[in-house]
């Protein structure tokens, strides 16, 4: 692959992104990007959802610092390799280009790539991925979308997490869908509860990423 001198680096990045997103379409490799605010609840809705996937899946994880979600990811017998950014508030395609070689990819159905902890930085950054995620945590309160309205109407599908705690937070879920269909009227909206005992909406999350999994083979 070429890069210009000359190329910006958003530029240098979507070259990078698309020459992944060639590699993992040959390779067979459906890939999604999850983003969304530190403790939102992304390492957890992997735990969570990774159980109800009959595919071989492969995740990458973005932190500034520590192995700790890759661990947890590993200890579900899910291959998972950390990148960290050592202050970098989110990844980019080279960074997802490097450590690919990881992973056996003619063995892999799913790659699975959370982003670093930010509901902003990471919104420009295409990594290849087929499907980007933005998973907001109600908890956080819900005029996040329209604070925020770059992330989500960047995204594909918002996954609405600690519902449990929406009515503790005094948060109108309908007024926060709302919100989102109004910035993105494209995006798909769940509701998903990624507590280990309360968990709610992860079949229905299953179903949904293994249709478009499938959609996009039969597209091929
Ligand atoms: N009440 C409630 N807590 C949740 C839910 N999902 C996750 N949590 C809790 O939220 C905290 C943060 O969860 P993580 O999965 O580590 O969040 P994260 O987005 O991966 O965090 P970073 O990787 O640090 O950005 C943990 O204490 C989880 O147990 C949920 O649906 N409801
Ligand atoms: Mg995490």
């Amino acid at each position: 692959m070429k890069l210009d001198l000359n190329m910006s680096l958003m530029e240098k990045n979507d070259a990078i992104a698309a020459a992944i997103r060639a590699e993992l379409q040959q390779q067979g490799v459906y890939s999604i990007n999850i983003i969304g605010s530190p403790g939102a609840g992304k390492t957890s809705l992997l735990e969570r959802l990774l159980p109800h996937l009959p595919l071989q899946t492969a995740v990458i994880e973005g932190d500034l610092a520590t192995a700790r979600d890759a661990q947890r990811i590993s200890a579900c017998a899910v291959p998972a390799v950390q990148i960290n950014t050592d202050g970098g508030c989110h990844l980019d395609a080279a960074m997802i280009k490097k450590v690919l070689p990881v992973f056996d990819l003619a063995k892999t159905d799913l790659l699975i790539i959370e982003n670093v902890g930010n509901l902003v930085c990471p919104t420009g950054f295409d990594l290849g991925e087929d499907l980007r995620i933005v998973l907001l945590s109600l908890a956080e309160g819900g005029d996040k979308p329209a604070k925020y309205p770059a992330t989500f109407l960047a995204a594909d599908l918002v996954l609405l997490n600690k519902i449990d705690l929406a009515e503790l937070c005094d948060v109108d879920i309908a007024q926060v869908k709302a919100e989102i269909a109004q910035i993105n009227p494209k995006a798909e909206i769940l509701e998903v509860c990624c507590r280990k005992n309360h968990q709610q909406g992860l079949e229905e999350l299953a179903a949904l990423l293994l249709a478009k999994i499938n959609a996009k083979k039969t597209q091929e």
